[in-house]
């Protein structure tokens, strides 16, 4: 079985939000996210992940794009390669675009998604052997049929899960804990969808804490989440709570944050 790193990165890449983040896309008419107050969020998480090990390149506001802070939805990593994706929502089709050069620099080469079917990075969770493609509002059937291929030359097994009614997308509702342990929601796991793997299901009410992020050592979790926390701290993990309360006004987690990666010594 082919043993992918899905954990153990060297570098993250982050985007400053923008002012216009208070026109982010959310379900539901909630209050704007106020722009001073996630920059101060985003900085607080890009030290919490340089704690974690990872050397980070922070790349500049776009302010053309609400949502582009969320750079995970643009772009997928593994094995140190890049594959540009394609949004599903029509206000970020020109986010990968948008990544493209700076890819090009940190990576030597990017890929694109072919075709014209959609997905989003937050569809996606990479284990060491498959990947889970959520099926959801953002990601088609089109854009699934046009990434299978590619994850499966790298070998991958993948397996295609219907995001649950109401969820954004496929990692609102999970996270990797380890190679063997996947954290979610009650309602993803009861789906079946992680047979094989142990789960740790997110307690009554901390729903929204299975968005998690393991980097290397730790486990970046949301601030807010006592139960999780305790939980997660009894099973071994160490953590690093990280406040989103800005970002999840506009319906992001941790992972949508950044983009992961590792690259070979002395990139
Ligand atoms: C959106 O609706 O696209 C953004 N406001 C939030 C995206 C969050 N991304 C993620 O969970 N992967």
């Amino acid at each position: 079985m082919p043993q992918h790193r899905s954990f153990e990165f060297t570098h993250i890449l982050a985007r400053t939000p923008g002012e216009s983040v208070t026109r982010g896309i959310r379900t539901g008419g909630g209050d704007d996210p106020v722009p001073e107050k996630f920059v101060q969020e985003h900085e607080a998480y890009i030290q919490a992940l340089a704690t974690a090990g990872v050397k980070t390149i922070v790349l500049p506001k776009l302010e053309q794009f609400p949502d582009s802070v969320f750079i995970e939805d643009a772009a997928l990593c593994f094995d140190g390669k890049v594959l540009l994706l394609r949004p599903g929502e029509e206000s970020r089709f020109g986010e990968a675009a948008a990544l493209e050069t700076d890819l090009l620099k940190v990576f030597g080469a990017v890929t694109k998604l072919p075709g014209n079917g959609h997905v989003d990075g937050g569809d996606i969770l990479l284990t060491n052997s498959i990947a889970f493609i959520g099926l959801s509002k953002r990601t088609d059937r089109d854009g699934i049929n046009a990434l299978i291929p590619i994850l499966g030359n790298h070998g991958y097994t993948v397996k295609i899960v219907p995001t649950p009614k109401g969820v954004l997308h496929f990692k609102s509702d999970c996270g990797l804990l380890d190679h063997r342990t996947i954290f979610s929601t009650k309602i993803l796991a009861s789906s079946g969808c992680f047979e094989g793997f142990n789960i740790i299901e997110a307690p009554e009410g901390e729903e929204a804490a299975a968005n998690l992020v393991r980097v290397n050592d730790f486990v970046l979790l949301r601030k807010g989440f006592p139960k999780t926390r305790t939980l997660l701290e009894r099973s071994g993990y160490q953590i690093l709570t990280v406040s989103t309360e800005q970002a999840a006004k506009i319906d992001g987690g941790l992972s949508c944050l950044s983009l992961r990666f590792a690259l070979a010594k002395n990139d």
